[in-house]
């Protein structure tokens, strides 16, 4: 095994690209029932931290419970170390034990996020894309409608692009053991990233839609790690956010919505990554910086 496989979820092809690997718990149920559902993230990981999002803003905070893990990982993967990263339902020391009650037989890798059933005592779901459209299926009368109907073809496709080119674009570029693989990878996510620009001088939010839908906070979590984690450690370094306009006002709209700012714990992300990836930073030494105002205004009122 590779270090950059030992590393991140997936492994070497035999090109030395970075495969996701795919999520291995896919129950869906169709709503969750109040109490019974424990959600465990780490506040580091972009793919975590949108459920840590539509869990807030769909009002499910008192519906299904959440810890987080240490967002610093050692060989036995994330942990519960005490404190504020503690696991008050099962007192579990390692996320792993989660995945062994559930399949004994486990031999992927332990991930975030998990959405845990108290009552089976085993995982429903390991799989963020499915853990949204989980908790939009549970949202209370009044909560925002993150996947509106008229919306979802073109959510859908956003959704594809910005997860293959951006959301696991930025992890295929930084974990690339070949050059030309990552020069390969590194243009097609700056092509993206150009393709947004232009569609938010047009457009308020991703879809059209009024409010904004779970492929804008799909992207969010990307966005906001971008200049302070992947354009440096990940060598996504053409151009960064704060470079285009729209994606950056945009980005500090997102990150100034209620309940939003709480969420982006900016310290944890760094250090997660910084000191996690010892093929791609062997110092683990943490940036100063960028210095980022996300509180500025955003000027985007004017646009629909
Ligand atoms: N497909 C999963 C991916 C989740 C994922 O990659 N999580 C990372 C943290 S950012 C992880 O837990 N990695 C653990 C590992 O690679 O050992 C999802 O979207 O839920």
């Amino acid at each position: 095994m590779s270090s950059a496989a030992q590393f991140s979820l997936g492994r070497e092809g035999a090109s030395g690209r970075f495969e996701r690997q795919a999520s291995a718990f896919r129950e869906q149920p169709a709503s969750l029932e109040p109490g019974r559902y424990h959600l465990y993230v780490s506040y580091a990981c972009p793919w975590a931290h949108r459920t840590i999002i539509a869990r807030e803003l769909l009002g499910l905070a008192g519906v299904v419970s959440m810890s987080a893990v240490d967002p610093i990982r050692d060989d036995r993967g994330w942990a519960f170390t005490g404190g504020e990263y503690a696991d008050p339902v099962n007192g579990w020391t390692y996320l792993s034990e989660g995945y062994a009650a559930t399949d004994p037989g486990f031999a992927g890798r332990v991930s975030v996020p998990v959405l845990w059933d108290t009552h089976a005592k085993r995982i429903v779901n390991n799989e963020s894309a499915d853990i949204l459209r989980i908790l939009e299926a549970s949202a209370p009368a009044g909560a925002p409608d993150l996947y509106p109907p008229e919306a979802r073809e073109e959510i859908d496709a956003l959704n594809g692009r910005i997860y293959d080119t951006l959301n696991n674009g930025v992890y295929q570029a930084g974990f690339s053991e070949d050059q030309a693989f990552y020069e390969e990878t590194v243009t097609e996510l700056f092509a993206t990233l150009d393709f947004l620009e232009d569609l938010l001088g047009r457009r308020r939010w991703l879809a059209g839609t009024p409010e904004p839908t779970e492929a804008d906070w799909r992207l969010f979590t990307t966005l906001v790690r971008f200049d302070s984690v992947y354009a440096i450690h990940f060598k996504c370094s053409v151009r960064r956010i704060v470079d285009l306009p729209n994606l950056w006002g945009y980005l500090r709209e997102l990150h100034q919505r209620p309940h939003v700012a709480e969420t982006v714990r900016m310290d944890e992300i760094k250090r997660h990554y910084y000191t996690t990836h010892p093929s791609v930073n062997p110092q683990r030494k943490v940036p100063v910086g960028p210095a980022l105002d996300f509180t500025a205004p955003h000027a985007r009122e004017g646009l629909s």
